[in-house]
Parts: C-alpha cells; sequence; structure tokens
C-alpha cells in the first residue's frame, strides 16, 4: 500500500476475475454444489441460493487486519429455515462462523444450549471446584457417564427445531458453503451461478449477505502487517465491481433473483431499491432499513407495463414503474413464540417464483 495519489482504477466483473485469486477451495467446493445440484433436480425440486452474513476485506497478504460487513447471519439462516420448510432445496452460502439454520436457535451468544442441560451426578462444592474440570491429569470420569437431559422448559421448543433439523439432514436438502474475504464471496456467487443455471426458472437467487462495496486488489496489497509508527494510514479503496449486473445478464438470466438492500435513512430506501432494478433488471429488491429490519420490510419489483389501463374515456393511464409491497409485524413478540419477518417474507417470494416458473 502506498501514500502516493493514483488513479482510481474501475473493475468491471471481467476485469475483476482476470486478476484477482482464484480462492484454493473453489474447485472442491463446486465439486460439492454440482452433485447437490444434480441430486435435487432427480427429486424435481426448486433450489434456492441464500447468501449469508458479511464479507471481509483483508488489508494484508498476511492478514492481521480487515474491514467488516455488518451482519450476525439472522436473516439469511432464519429465511433458508423457511425455504426448507417448503420443499426448497437450499445451498446456503455464508460467511465462516455466522448463524445457521436450525443451531441459530442456540447462539453461544444470545441462548446458550450448555444452559438446558442438566446433569444427573453430585456437582462438587465451591471448594473443590478443580475436579469438575475435564482437562486436568485426572484420570476420566467413572462409568457410566452419569445421565444428562434437557430441562422441561426447554423441551417442547428444541424437540421441533431437532425434528425438523433431523429431516432436513435425511433428506439432503440443505448444502452448506462458507467464505470470509469479499474476494472469495465473489468467486463462489459466480461459480454456484452458472452451475445453477441448469435449472433454468427453478433457480431462486435470495441475496441477504452483506458484500462490502470497496476493497484492496490483490496487487496492491502489503505482504506483512502494516506498521504504526509513521502517524495516520490512508487507504484508498477501489469499488467491487457490480455483480448483479452479469448474474442477472448471463450468469443465469432466467433465474428468479432476490436482493436486498440495506440503509440507515429510511428517507432514500425506495429510490435506492429502484435504483437497483433499473440497473440490474432483476426481479426482486427486498429494502430494509438497519434498525427496523426485524419487524418492517417493503419488496420492490417492476411493473409489467403491458399493465397500462385504459379509462373509459380512452386516456391511458400509465402504471407506476415499480409496486411496493410492505411487509410488517408487530415489534413486541412473545419470547417464546415470536414471530419472525422471514415466514411472511418467504410466503410471498414463493407465490412470485411459482408465477415467474410458470412464465407470468
Ligand atoms: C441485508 O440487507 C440483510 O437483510 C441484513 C441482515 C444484512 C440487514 P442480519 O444478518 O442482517 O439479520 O444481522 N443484506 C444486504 C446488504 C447489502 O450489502 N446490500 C447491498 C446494498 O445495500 C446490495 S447487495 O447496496
Amino acid at each position: 500500500m502506498s501514500n502516493t495519489t493514483r488513479e482510481p482504477q474501475t473493475f468491471s466483473a471481467e476485469s475483476y476475475f482476470e486478476t484477482q485469486p482464484q480462492p484454493p477451495s473453489l474447485v472442491a467446493d463446486i465439486e460439492g454444489i454440482h452433485e447437490f445440484i444434480q441430486r435435487q433436480r432427480q427429486a424435481n425440486r426448486s433450489i434456492v441460493l441464500v447468501t449469508s452474513g458479511g464479507t471481509t476485506v483483508p488489508l494484508e497478504l498476511n492478514v492481521v487486519r480487515f474491514l467488516d460487513n455488518f451482519s450476525a447471519g439472522t436473516r439469511g439462516a432464519t429465511s433458508a429455515e423457511y425455504f426448507l420448510k417448503a420443499g426448497y432445496a437450499v445451498i446456503f452460502m455464508h460467511r465462516q462462523f455466522s448463524l445457521q439454520p436450525f443451531s441459530r436457535h442456540y447462539s453461544h451468544s444470545t441462548n446458550p444450549f450448555l444452559n438446558f442441560l442438566d446433569i444427573d451426578a453430585a456437582l462438587p462444592s465451591s471448594s473443590t471446584i478443580d475436579s469438575a474440570f475435564p482437562y486436568s491429569n485426572d484420570p476420566p470420569p467413572t462409568t457410566p457417564t452419569p445421565q444428562i437431559t434437557v430441562t422441561t422448559a426447554e423441551r417442547a421448543k428444541l424437540f421441533s427445531v431437532l425434528r425438523a433439523y433431523k429431516a432436513v439432514h435425511a433428506q439432503g436438502t440443505l448444502h452448506m458453503v462458507s467464505f470470509v474475504t469479499v474476494n472469495e464471496y465473489l468467486w463462489l456467487l459466480r461459480a454456484i451461478s452458472r452451475e445453477m443455471s441448469v435449472l433454468g426458472r427453478k433457480a431462486m437467487y435470495y441475496l441477504a449477505a452483506a458484500v462490502s462495496d470497496f476493497f484492496l486488489p490483490q496487487q496492491r496489497l502489503s505482504e506483512h502487517k502494516i506498521q504504526s509508527g509513521k502517524g495516520n494510514l490512508s487507504i484508498e479503496m477501489d469499488q467491487v465491481p457490480k455483480i448483479l449486473k452479469p448474474l442477472v445478464s448471463e450468469w443465469n438470466p432466467e433465474g428468479f433473483i432476490v436482493s436486498f438492500k440495506l440503509e440507515t435513512d429510511e428517507t432514500i430506501l425506495i429510490p435506492k431499491a429502484q435504483q437497483a432494478l433499473e440497473r440490474y433488471g432483476h426481479q426482486v429488491v427486498i429494502g430494509n432499513d438497519l434498525h427496523h429490519r426485524k419487524y418492517r420490510v417493503v419488496l420492490i419489483s417492476p411493473v409489467a407495463q403491458a399493465d397500462a389501463t385504459k379509462k373509459p374515456d380512452g386516456v391511458l393511464v400509465s402504471q407506476p414503474k415499480y409496486a411496493e409491497f410492505w411487509i410488517e409485524i408487530d415489534s413486541h413478540q412473545p419470547s417464546n413464540h415470536p414471530k419472525e419477518i422471514e415466514e411472511d417474507i418467504i410466503e410471498e417470494l414463493l407465490k412470485r417464483h411459482n408465477a415467474w416458473i410458470e412464465g407470468s
């Protein structure tokens, strides 16, 4: 990285993939995806690619520091469950260690599963606490291992999560693949989209990952940890190419594509979502504002202009170019059985995807 001013570089999707390195794991990842798609096609299932979590932008080749994008992966992991429930096969392309379908209910930070387990054995008194720890030089605990049970209050919820999880595993309808950097994300998205193109209209893309807008090309990364002590650090980043464009026009023009638009200023949400549709020509943009994203979203989609209606006097009334469809749920949800907005989002998208498959 240098402090000298330079001409900003513009990357098209094409020049990006020509100059930025292919991740070493890509070939193996795509083999797994290929097999998964073949299996689901034989079972005549629709497949949705769900992207989830935030991408990083490394600042060094031997990476110590990186920029990150906000997302816990809640939207993607929750949505994946509702797609699976509806009979879709899901490719869950997520940020490593972000939330995942099913296990998200027992996130280590908000709902650690160890709290729900009871152990049928005498616990050591506080004066002999060290005897309770497994990683000492003591011999292993006595056999048979004491009974471990789930606390009564948690049993019903755990049962329903576990039952769905086991059913999905038995059916083999969930395939996981992970990324960390924006580079890994872009390479994976391109390769998976191309693989999915064999599905034609039965392929859906649900792009909920929070993707970096700026990055540092590999050629400009410093090899080692950037040293402090030289005063300020200025980093000039290049723009990540707009990847929706080739996805819509080249990689799978038949696919049903849903992207997300995140804003913190709600007043620009709709114009920005419309701008994305105008630019890329896909099917739906889901607008969400950071602070209300769990309770309110808006689906923006193009209106077929042939729908323009004639008034009785023969005057042609031009239709708005884009339709808004708001989904809102109560922000005060019971903690034991909260309604999730993703349930309603997916219900609406499934109707639209069906219409898309039928060609309307
Ligand atoms: C979203 O807007 C997601 O809904 C969230 C989900 C990231 C807000 P969480 O996982 O958050 O529930 O914590 N994703 C898309 C964000 C994004 O990067 N959009 C780009 C943009 O706004 C377009 S691809 O320009």
